[in-house]
C-alpha cells in the first residue's frame, strides 16, 4: 500500500498509531484440545508425550518423537500423557474465551487453524465440514466483537498421516496438499480474515524436525548430512508459503499475508572483529528466511553455507520465479530473547534458550527457564528489520513463561457470589511494560508496526516442554501438567493491566 514503506503515523492518543492491533496470540495445537472431536484427525502434536522436568535441557530433542513412540501414541486413546491433546480446552470454551478477549478490549487474536481439523489425514479428497464450521463460527464471533483474527495456516502443526506416510516436509508432495488446504481455508474465510500468516517460526524447521514444531527426524542415509533433509524440507515450506501467498492475493485481495520468523538477534560477545563477523553471519543465517519471503530470493550467505557444507537443495524449475513473484505484504515475528555470538564460545558460560543454547550475556537477567530478558533488544530488532526490509512489521509473539500462583478459592465462603481466585503476576506486567516501552521508542524511531499480540492470552501447553505450568497467559487456566483441573478461566492481574493498555492505546505505559 501507499504507506507501507513509511513510518507508522502518530496516533491521536500518543505514540501508538490509531488502529494499532493490540491482541493476544496462541496456536491451535497448544490451546484447542478436542483432539478427537469434530472430525479432527491426529496431528503430530497429538503424539508428543509429556516429558519430565529433567528432560528440559535439550529443548529441540524434547519435540522429537521416534517411530516407536508414535506407534505407542497412536494406540493410546484419550488425553493421558499427551498434554497437547487437551490443551486449554479452547474447543470447549471458545465462546467464553472470546467474551474475555472482548472484555479486554482486544483488537486482534492471533491464532492458528489445525490443518488436521480441515483435512484429517492431510491428503483427504474432501475437507471436513465440521472443522470448517468451527473456525467460521469463531471468526464470525470475533469480528462481531471487533476483534480481527490473525490466522496462522501452520503453527507447529501437520496431520500425522503426512509425517508417517510422506516424511513430513521432506516430501515435495506435501506442498500440493498444503496448497489445497490453503485454498480451502482462504476460500472459505474470505472477508472474515484480513491477516494471514503462512508458517509459524519457519526458521525452526532446520533446528527441530522436518515438520516444523517437532515430532520426527528420521535417520538420514549413511553419510548424508541430516541438515540436507532439513534444508530440503524448508525449501518445500518456502514454496508452499509462496503458493499460499498467491492464493490469498488471488482469492481475497483485501487481505494481507505475512511471514513469521523467530527473530533471534545475535550480539557479538566482544569488539573483536572476528566476533562481529561471526554475529553478522549468525544474524544473516536467521534472516535468510525473511530474505526469501520478503525479498523473494535466497541470500548469498545461505548459498555459500550450503556450498561449504556440501548441502544440495533440489529446486524444481519455476521455484525461484515463484518465490520472487509471491513475496509477503508484512513481516511478523516472535521475540523472546537475544543471543550472543563468538568465535571462541568456550571462553564464556552457556545459558539455556528457546531451541538454542547461547553464551550468557553478563548484562542481562534470565527468566525461570534461562531465557535472556532483553527488552531493549526488541527496539534493536524492530529498527533492524525495518531498515533491512521496509515492509510493515507485526510483533505476533512476546511474553513471559512463569510459574504463577493461584490464590483464593472458587468456593463462595461469604455466600455473596464472590470468586476470590486471583493471580498476582506483577512480574508479567513488568515484562510487558519494559518491552512495550521499547516498542514505543521504535515507533518513534520511525518503524512501521501493525500491532502487538502477546503470547499466549490464555495459559496454554508450552510448545517446547509440553508443560501447562510454564504459564504465559493473562488469563489463568485451572489445569496442571497432567491435564487435571476444572479448566476454569481466572483473570490475572495482568488481564486488567492489558485491558487498560488496549483502552488507552498504549498511553498507560
Ligand atoms: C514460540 C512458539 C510458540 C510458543 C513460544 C513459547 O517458539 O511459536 O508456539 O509456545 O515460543 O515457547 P515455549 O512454549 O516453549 O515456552
Amino acid at each position: 500500500s501507499a504507506t507501507a514503506t513509511e513510518p507508522s503515523p502518530a496516533g491521536t492518543t500518543g505514540a501508538f498509531p490509531d488502529g494499532f492491533l493490540w491482541g493476544v496470540a496462541f496456536a491451535a495445537n497448544q490451546v484447542e484440545g478436542g483432539f478427537d472431536q469434530g472430525g479432527k484427525g491426529l496431528s503430530q502434536a497429538d503424539v508428543i508425550p509429556y516429558r519430565t522436568a529433567g528432560d528440559y535441557v535439550d529443548i529441540s530433542a524434547l519435540m522429537k518423537v521416534s517411530d516407536a513412540e508414535i506407534a505407542t501414541a497412536v494406540a493410546s486413546p484419550g488425553t493421558a500423557g499427551y498434554p497437547k491433546r487437551s490443551g486449554s480446552d479452547f474447543f470447549g470454551h471458545w465462546e467464553e474465551d472470546v467474551d474475555l478477549f472482548a472484555e479486554m478490549g482486544l483488537k486482534a487474536l492471533r491464532m492458528s487453524i489445525a490443518w488436521s481439523r480441515i483435512f484429517p489425514n492431510g491428503n483427504d479428497a474432501e475437507p471436513n465440514e465440521e472443522g470448517l464450521l468451527f473456525y467460521e463460527r469463531l471468526f464470525t464471533r470475533l469480528r462481531e466483537k471487533g476483534i480481527d483474527p490473525v490466522v496462522t495456516m501452520s503453527h507447529y502443526e501437520m496431520p500425522l498421516h503426512l509425517v508417517t506416510e510422506y516424511g513430513g516436509w521432506t516430501s515435495r508432495e506435501v506442498v500440493g496438499f498444503f496448497e489445497r488446504y490453503a485454498r480451502t481455508i482462504v476460500g472459505r474465510y474470505t472477508g472474515l480474515v484480513r491477516y494471514w500468516l503462512t508458517f509459524n517460526e519457519i526458521n525452526t524447521t532446520i533446528i527441530e524436525s522436518y515438520t516444523g514444531g517437532g515430532v520426527i527426524e528420521r535417520e538420514p542415509a549413511p553419510g548424508v548430512d541430516p541438515r540436507q533433509a532439513g534444508y530440503q524440507a524448508l525449501h518445500h515450506q518456502f514454496v508452499a508459503s509462496a503458493l499460499a501467498t498467491r492464493i490469498v492475493h488471488e482469492l481475497d485481495p483485501a487481505a494481507q499475508v505475512g511471514c513469521m520468523l523467530a527473530r533471534m538477534s545475535h550480539y557479538p560477545a566482544s569488539s573483536d572483529p572476528a566476533d562481529i563477523v561471526k554475529a553478522q553471519f549468525d544474524n544473516n543465517m536467521n534472516l535468510f528466511h525473511t530474505d526469501v519471503q520478503v525479498r523473494g530470493r535466497y541470500s548469498g550467505t545461505v548459498r555459500r553455507f550450503w556450498r561449504d557444507q556440501g548441502i544440495t537443495v533440489v529446486m524444481e524449475p519455476g521455484d525461484e520465479e515463484l518465490l520472487a513473484a509471491n513475496t509477503v505484504d508484512f513481516l511478523s515475528f516472535s521475540y523472546y530473547m537475544s543471543l550472543v555470538s563468538s568465535v571462541s564460545p568456550e571462553k564464556y558460560g552457556a545459558t539455556g534458550g528457546n531451541l538454542f543454547s547461547t553464551i550468557k550475556n553478563p548484562y542481562l537477567a534470565t527468566t525461570e527457564w534461562g531465557w535472556h530478558f532483553d527488552p531493549e533488544g526488541l527496539r534493536y530488532v524492530l529498527n533492524d528489520l525495518w531498515d533491512r526490509y521496509q515492509v510493515p512489521l507485526f510483533i505476533v509473539e512476546n511474553g513471559l513463561g512463569a510459574t504463577d500462583v493461584l490464590e483464593g478459592s472458587a468456593v463462595d465462603a461469604a455466600h455473596d457470589g464472590t470468586d476470590t481466585r486471583r493471580v498476582h503476576d506483577d512480574y508479567r506486567i513488568d515484562y510487558y511494560v519494559k518491552h512495550l516501552r521499547e516498542v514505543r521508542e521504535a515507533i518513534a524511531d520511525g518503524v512501521n508496526l501493525l500491532g502487538y499480540t502477546a503470547w499466549g492470552g490464555l495459559d496454554i501447553i508450552s510448545a517446547s516442554t509440553s508443560q501447562m505450568t510454564k504459564r504465559y497467559g493473562v488469563i489463568y487456566v485451572d489445569a496442571d501438567d497432567t491435564g487435571t483441573g476444572s479448566y476454569d478461566r481466572v483473570r490475572k492481574d495482568s488481564f486488567y493491566w492489558y485491558q487498560k493498555l488496549a483502552a488507552t492505546n498504549g498511553a498507560v505505559l
